[in-house]
């Protein structure tokens, strides 16, 4: 059976310490594997085709590493969904994602052209015997902030993850907030790599000849790259507009 829902683009970037696990996260959450060991230095964007709620969706993650030279309105600007992991056994990495969510509090989104949601995540909950933050702790931070929260390990049970960010894409489906203006037509106005490099996957989301596919792979699902932001000037047009 084929599904005829128009694909959607849907941006998710995963922000928050070193070493929280953001890497394992994004990895398992594309492929559905643990690898174990990430390159700490690497800062990339992957994407996978998945239905929600019967609705076809092109899901672009964005695995970040923070660094003083890297404008954080890269992710900022770019995502829908805000996902700030920390690591239970960390309470520094915890410290560090309350610093996350105050700032994205504190940003003026009123200029972006995305309605964000914020997931709060503990990764490393398969690491009980070493837990510095408990699950309560989690929630009230979350609470605090208006986000969601999930608990989950990248090495063993993504479940709560996945179905946390589920239930945020099924909400801006829905369009359960109303979507605030956007200053762009479309999603392939705001991301303007060079000539080329998201040809195929801009060309297939504009035309409402795309078909979601509905048959689940049996293999992990494919694991797209694509060359790092930065380096394609994305969100170049969204940087115009707060410098303006
Ligand atoms: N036990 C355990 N280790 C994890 C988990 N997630 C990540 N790690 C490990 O934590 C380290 C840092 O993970 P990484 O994804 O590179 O963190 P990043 O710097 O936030 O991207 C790596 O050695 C991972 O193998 C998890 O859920 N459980
Ligand atoms: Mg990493």
């Amino acid at each position: 059976m084929r599904n005829s829902a128009p694909l959607r683009e849907l941006h998710v970037a995963l922000v928050g310490m070193a070493g929280s696990g953001k890497s394992a996260v994004a990895v398992k959450y594309i492929t559905k594997r643990f690898i174990g060991e990430y390159d700490s230095t690497l800062e990339d964007n992957y994407c996978r085709q998945e239905t929600v709620g019967g609705q076809c969706l092109m899901v672009w993650m964005m695995d970040t590493v923070e660094s003083a030279t890297k404008d954080e309105m890269r992710w900022i600007a770019w995502a829908d969904v805000y996902v700030v992991i920390y690591d239970v056994t960390s309470q520094l990495s915890f410290q560090y994602a309350e610093g996350i969510l105050e700032r994205i509090s504190r940003h003026e989104h009123v200029l972006c052209p995305r309605e964000h949601r914020t997931l709060l995540v503990g990764n490393k909950s398969d690491l009980e015997r070493y837990r510095q933050v408990s699950e309560t702790e989690g929630e009230r931070l979350a609470s605090q902030h208006k986000a969601y929260f999930a608990e989950c390990s990248a090495a063993s049970d993504l479940r709560q993850f996945t179905q946390s960010l589920h239930s945020i894409f099924q909400n801006i489906i829905s369009g359960a907030r109303s979507p605030s203006p956007r200053q762009c037509s479309s999603d392939s106005e705001i991301i303007t790599p060079r000539k080329g490099a998201f040809s195929s996957l801009r060309s297939s989301s504009r035309s409402s000849q795309v078909r979601a596919k509905t048959s689940t792979p049996k293999a992990p699902a494919p694991l797209h790259k694509t060359p790092s932001l930065s380096k394609l000037k994305t969100g170049s047009k969204l940087l115009k507009l707060f410098h303006t």
